[in-house]
């Protein structure tokens, strides 16, 4: 098969204009990843080469050698992703040590995987050695997340019980919570260590004035996870321009109660007696 013909790439690409359309990727913001299963890349190889050289991941992630995934292109649009694959998105195989990689699809006028490539693996890596069926990082700038960063304090425990107080659905949607990391330089490291960090206790983590990273086991939960915490996230701005208070809220019995009847378990951390 082609690989533009492949479902799992229709649904990247799928995912992608869905972030566009949302208004979260202006210019070459953002980023995507999907690590590809051994069926899926059997089933688009014979469309597959190695175009360039080995290089550098600019990190080791040894759970996840001879692994393939589908990224975007480091500098592409995701306003493209749609209408230009062959140009901004590509795939690619790691090394049996899991430093390297190489492109065998894609990024057809050159280029190389997203700059946040590093954070991309790690979370994978950490998520994979969690639960197999994880397989999709999202990194998106969504604006009412952004905005809150410059607002609340950067606690985990503040964002989680302030996104899960705007929508009853929240803490059934995202249990485990959110995770915030301080503003860092992006596209390292550093940031993809803290990131990933925070990716072993929750599937969010808040990149404060920039945007958010998703961990999920497929495109509709992943995006579906993004929209959701960005939906709580644009309440919250809202309701924080009509008054700097609440007149009434979801309270930490009404999220116990909540957690009874629908399964959850909700960390006692989150459910703070506010002052
Ligand atoms: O430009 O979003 O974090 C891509 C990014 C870097
Ligand atoms: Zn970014």
């Amino acid at each position: 098969m082609k690989v533009l013909e492949a479902p799992f790439v229709q649904g990247f690409m799928r995912m992608a204009d869905d972030g566009w359309q949302q208004g979260w990727h202006e210019r070459n913001g953002g980023n995507l990843s999907y690590r590809i299963k051994h069926e899926e890349i059997e089933s688009v190889r014979e469309d597959l080469k190695a175009s360039g050289e080995w290089e550098p991941i600019g990190t080791v992630v040894p759970a996840l050698a001879e692994e393939y995934f589908l990224v975007t292109g480091s500098g592409k649009y995701f306003r493209n992703v749609q209408r230009d694959p062959e140009d901004s998105i590509c795939i690619i195989e790691l090394d049996s040590a899991g430093e390297r990689y190489r492109i065998l699809w894609g990024l057809a006028n050159g280029g190389r995987p997203t700059s946040e490539l590093p954070s991309h693996l790690m979370n994978l890596e950490v998520k994979k050695k969690q639960n197999e069926e994880y397989r999709v990082v999202y990194h998106c700038h969504a604006t009412n997340i952004i905005a809150l960063t410059f607002v609340l304090p950067l606690q985990d425990e503040v964002f989680t019980r302030e996104l899960w107080e705007m929508a009853t659905e929240c803490p059934v949607v995202f249990p485990d919570g959110v995770g915030v990391v301080e503003w860092m330089v992006p596209g390292g490291r550093r940031i993809a260590e803290a990131t990933s960090r925070l990716m072993e206790r929750y599937d969010v983590a808040i990149w404060a004035h920039h945007g958010m990273f998703c961990a999920g086991k497929d495109f509709d939960l992943t995006f579906g996870l993004a929209h959701t915490v960005e939906k709580a996230a644009e309440i919250l701005v809202k309701m924080l321009s009509m008054r700097p208070d609440k007149r009434q809220t979801i309270s930490p019995d009404n999220f116990r109660d909540l957690a009874a009847d629908f399964h959850v378990t909700l960390p006692e951390r989150f459910l703070y007696e506010k002052r």
